[in-house]
C-alpha cells in the first residue's frame, strides 16, 4: 500500500487529522490495533474549547456537536461551606462546550468511513520503519495475520500514550519530562440528570470530588482516590455517598442513578519533546499526558492535529517546509501552557496524601488560592482564560 500520510491511531487526533488532510484533498491510510466498537465505546473526555469547537466544525464535524453539545459559559469551584460561579463569558468572553469524546469520535468515524477512508483495524504488531529517511513505512498485520506494509510520505503517530510511535524516536533524541501524582480518579457514568447546570469541582478533606455531565440525562462524575486503589473496593453506594459528603452543600441534593461504566485512572503530567523525528510527527496523547483536571487532554489532541494538518498540506501541495519545521515548537507552547494549567489546577484540588509532613499547610493553601480565585476578576479572568482555552489561538 502507499499513501501520502500515514496515521498511527485512531483516536480524535487521528480521526481528525485523516479529515483535515481529506477536506484538502491529501490522502492517508490509519491503522488502529483496536476494533471500531471498542474505539467507539471508550469513555473519556467531556469538555471542548471554544477553539476546538470552532477546528471541529470547519472540518465537518459540529452538527451534532452543535445540536446535542451543551454550551457552558461558567464553572462551580467549591470547599466546605462555599461553591462559587466563575462567569467564563464576563472573565474572557468565551464559553466551552460538554459533549463527549465518544461523540467526537463517532462523529468522525462516520464521516471518515462513509468518505472512503483506509482505516485498518485490529492491526498487531505497528512499527514505524524508516521515519529519518525520506520512505517511511508502517508495518502492521492486520487482522486476517497477514503482514502489510504502508509506504508513505509522512507518518503521524497518534497512537495515545502506550503506542509505538513515540518509542521509535531514538532515546538520544528525546527528552521527556513527567510528574505522576499521588492520587487517581474514579469516575462514573450514571443513568441520572445532571444535579447542577454547570460543572462543580469539590475540594474536601476526603479528597476532591468532580460532577459534570453528557446530557440532559447522563451524569459524568469523579471521586479522587489512591493511585493503587482497586474499583473492586468501590461499590456503587460507597461511590454515591462519597459524592455526596465531598459535594454537600446546605439547599443542594445530588440525584444517584444507575452507574453506566465505572473505572480508575492514574494521574500524571508528561512531556515528550520533540513532537517530530524525521518524517514522523507525534500528536495528542502520544506526545503528552495531562492530568484531567484542567479538562486538556482532548483539546490538545485537537491543537495539536490542526497545526499539523495545515503544516503537511504546505509540505505536500506547495513544497513549503516551513510549517513542518516549527511544528514541534508550536504545538509545545501550547502543551506547556495546557501542562501547567492542569498541573495548577490538579494542586489546588486534590487532597494531599495525610502522610505528606505538610498536609495541614498545604490543605490551607488550596483554601486559600480557591477563595482568592472566586473573589478577585484578575485571578478569576487566569482562570477563565485558561479553562476556555482562549490564551493561545488554535
Ligand atoms: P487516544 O485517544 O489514546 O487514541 C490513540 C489511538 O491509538 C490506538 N493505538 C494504536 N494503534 C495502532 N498501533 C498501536 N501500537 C497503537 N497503540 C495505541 C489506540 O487504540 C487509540 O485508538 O489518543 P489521542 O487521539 O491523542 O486523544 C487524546 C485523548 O484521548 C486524551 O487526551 C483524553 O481522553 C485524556 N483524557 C481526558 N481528557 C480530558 O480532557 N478530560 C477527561 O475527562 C479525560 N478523561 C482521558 C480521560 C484519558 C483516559 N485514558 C487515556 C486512559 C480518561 C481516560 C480513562
Ligand atoms: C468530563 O466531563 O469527563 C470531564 C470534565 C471536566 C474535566 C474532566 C473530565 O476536568
Amino acid at each position: 500500500m502507499r499513501t501520502q500520510v500515514g496515521i498511527v491511531g485512531s483516536g480524535p487526533s487521528g480521526l481528525l487529522l485523516a479529515q483535515i488532510l481529506a477536506q484538502q484533498g491529501i490522502e492517508s491510510i490509519i491503522v488502529e490495533n483496536r476494533s471500531r466498537e471498542y474505539v467507539e465505546a471508550r469513555v473519556r473526555a467531556g469538555v471542548i474549547e471554544h477553539g476546538a469547537v470552532d477546528v471541529l466544525t470547519r472540518a465537518g464535524v459540529g452538527d451534532r456537536l452543535h445540536r446535542e453539545g451543551l454550551r457552558h459559559d461558567g464553572v462551580h469551584l467549591q470547599w466546605p461551606g462555599e461553591r462559587r460561579r466563575i462567569d467564563f463569558v464576563d472573565a474572557c468572553g468565551q464559553s466551552v462546550w460538554v459533549y463527549g469524546q465518544t461523540e467526537i469520535t463517532k462523529d468522525l468515524i462516520n464521516i471518515r468511513v462513509s468518505d472512503g477512508q483506509q482505516i485498518h483495524w485490529e492491526a498487531s504488531d505497528t512499527a514505524i520503519v524508516g521515519a529519518d529517511t525520506d520512505h517511511p513505512q508502517i508495518t502492521f498485520v492486520d487482522v486476517d495475520g497477514k503482514p502489510q506494509t504502508v509506504e508513505c510520505d509522512y507518518v503521524a503517530g497518534c497512537d495515545g500514550f502506550h503506542g509505538a510511535s513515540r518509542p521509535t524516536i531514538p532515546e538520544s533524541v528525546r527528552s521527556v519530562a513527567q510528574r505522576v501524582y499521588p492520587f487517581a480518579w474514579l469516575g462514573i457514568l450514571a443513568e441520572v440528570a445532571p444535579s447542577t447546570d454547570e460543572l462543580i469541582y469539590a475540594w474536601h478533606p476526603d479528597g476532591f470530588a468532580m460532577h459534570s455531565m453528557r446530557s440532559d440525562k447522563v451524569s459524568r462524575l469523579y471521586l479522587q482516590v489512591a493511585p493503587d486503589d482497586d474499583i473492586a473496593n468501590w461499590s456503587d453506594d460507597r461511590i454515591w455517598d462519597g459524592l455526596s459528603t465531598r459535594m454537600a452543600l446546605d439547599g443542594w441534593t445530588l440525584q444517584s442513578g444507575p452507574t453506566l461504566e465505572k473505572s480508575i485512572t492514574p494521574m500524571r503530567s508528561f512531556v515528550s519533546s520533540p513532537m517530530r523525528w524525521g518524517r514522523l510527527f507525534l500528536a495528542g496523547d502520544a506526545s503528552h499526558i495531562v492530568p484531567p483536571t484542567g479538562a486538556k487532554g482532548l483539546n490538545l489532541a485537537i491543537a495539536d492535529v490542526t497545526k499539523l494538518g495545515a503544516a503537511l498540506a504546505m509540505a505536500i501541495q506547495q513544497g513549503k517546509v516551513d510549517l513542518i519545521d516549527s511544528y514541534s515548537d508550536d504545538a509545545l507552547r501550547r502543551v506547556w501552557q495546557s501542562t501547567h494549567f492542569s498541573w495548577w489546577m490538579t494542586s489546588m484540588l486534590h487532597t494531599p496524601p495525610s502522610a505528606d509532613p505538610d498536609a495541614a499547610f498545604l490543605r490551607q493553601m488550596q483554601i486559600t488560592q480557591l477563595d482568592y480565585v472566586t473573589s478577585s476578576t484578575a485571578a478569576a479572568a487566569g482562570l477563565a482564560e485558561n479553562y476556555t482555552g482562549a490564551v493561545l489561538p488554535y
